[in-house]
């Protein structure tokens, strides 16, 4: 039997919305065609809390998983107490059911350890009632607990392919770099992971594709099927997973046709920069995190206050090139630079903040105009007056 794995599907009003169905309706149709009886959801179906919206296109979405085969999925970080239990309620061709407490669950004969993002404050309830430091130790071995009474579930249906679905922080997990983390809690090692003692693990919540291993099994993200943020430059998609023989034989990640966000970091270094490597005239190291073509660009330039307008003319022309180049849409984003100089020695020799701001002013080459000068040193002796008056 052939599984989709599908996780961290993020269906946002505010965020790329109709990018978010179109690669879920590729999904569905992919699924579909590639034979597969079964959807595991992998948790953060949703953004935040679901507006009207983006609850029609996600039961929309699941309800097409439906018509494949069983839909099982775990609660994640993202989703609000509640939200999810109108899937529970649908009527799809096939049953749909979204646990938002640990659980076994099967399709067909595959057994799936349901572990949804565990949080802390419900498993001292759920355990017991501690102070505050004994908690954050309890916590974890309320987990294990959690995770061993899975396997032993699990044990009870004697040989079965075991598959464990779960929306957790791994240890040693790396995010790219621009994933917000939500909900922080608890993050788990492989370790704990491997007490559920399952065949395949198939988790939830970090972005970026990667893969480890539990003692004989793999244990991996399935990383989201769109780009969800800037700075998330590795492929997307989903995963289908082949079990046979009463075991996962093997699985395989399908990209999806999703839009690149491709973000372009730069230093502008003024208009006699030179024009190499297909810089831009102006900018130096220019750093791209993937193509341009077809993708949403940003492009970050560091700048310093002096020289932002000229920066600014040559970014709108930058701007052009790429979406000349198949760039979907350019955003210009400028970040000024914070000059830390070194200290003018005159500085320290200076009495008043006036005389201290003079001295910099001529150290750094900057004209004040006389009456915005007169301005600040009324300001700033005020200010040194009533300070010296507090002390
Ligand atoms: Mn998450």
């Amino acid at each position: 039997v052939k599984l989709a794995f599908v996780t961290d599907n993020h269906f946002d009003e505010a965020s790329r919305f109709e990018e978010t169905i179109r690669v879920h309706d590729f999904i569905a149709e992919d699924a579909a065609r590639r034979g597969c009886e079964g959807t595991l959801l992998g948790g953060d179906l949703y953004e935040g809390k679901s507006s009207i919206a983006e609850r029609n296109a996600a039961v929309a979405w699941v309800l097409k998983m439906a018509t494949i085969g069983p839909v099982v999925g775990v609660k994640g970080n993202h989703e609000i107490d509640g939200d999810l239990d109108v899937f529970n309620r649908l009527r799809g061709r096939h049953p749909i059911r979204i646990h938002s407490d640990p659980d076994v669950d099967r399709i067909g004969d595959v057994l799936i350890a349901c572990v949804p993002w565990p949080r802390k404050a419900s498993l001292i309830a759920k355990y017991g009632r501690l102070g505050l430091e004994e908690s954050n130790a309890k916590a974890t071995d309320y987990l294990r607990q959690d995770f061993r009474g899975l396997a032993e579930a699990m044990d009870a249906h004697g040989d079965a392919p075991r598959i464990a679905l779960a929306h957790v922080m791994i240890d040693r997990a790396t995010t790219d770099h621009d994933q917000p983390i939500v909900g922080a809690d608890m993050a788990v090692s492989l370790e704990e992971l491997g007490l559920l003692r399952a065949h395949f693990y198939a988790c939830g919540h970090v972005h970026a594709q990667q893969a480890f291993r539990i003692g004989d099994a793999d244990c991996i993200y399935g990383g989201a099927p769109k780009h969800c943020n800037w700075g998330e430059p590795g492929p997307k998609g989903y995963v289908v997973l082949n079990v046979e023989g009463g075991r996962v034989v093997g699985w395989e990640r399908v990209a999806t046709p999703a839009t690149p966000m491709a973000l372009v970091n730069a230093t502008w270094s003024g208009p006699l920069g030179q024009d190499d490597g297909g810089q831009p005239r102006g900018f130096r190291d220019m750093k791209r995190e993937a193509s341009v073509s077809g993708a949403e660009v940003r492009v970050r330039y560091a700048v310093e206050v002096s020289d932002r307008a000229v920066a600014s003319r040559a970014a709108e022309e930058y701007r052009a090139e790429l979406l000349a180049n198949g760039a979907v849409s350019v955003i210009l984003e400028e970040e000024v630079i914070a000059t830390t100089r070194a200290r003018v020695p005159e500085i320290t020799s200076a009495l008043t903040i006036a005389e201290k701001l003079s001295t910099l002013w001529a150290a750094r080459g900057e004209e004040i105009p006389a009456p915005a000068r007169e301005r600040l040193f009324t300001k700033v002796t005020a200010l040194e007056e009533e300070a010296r008056a507090a002390a």
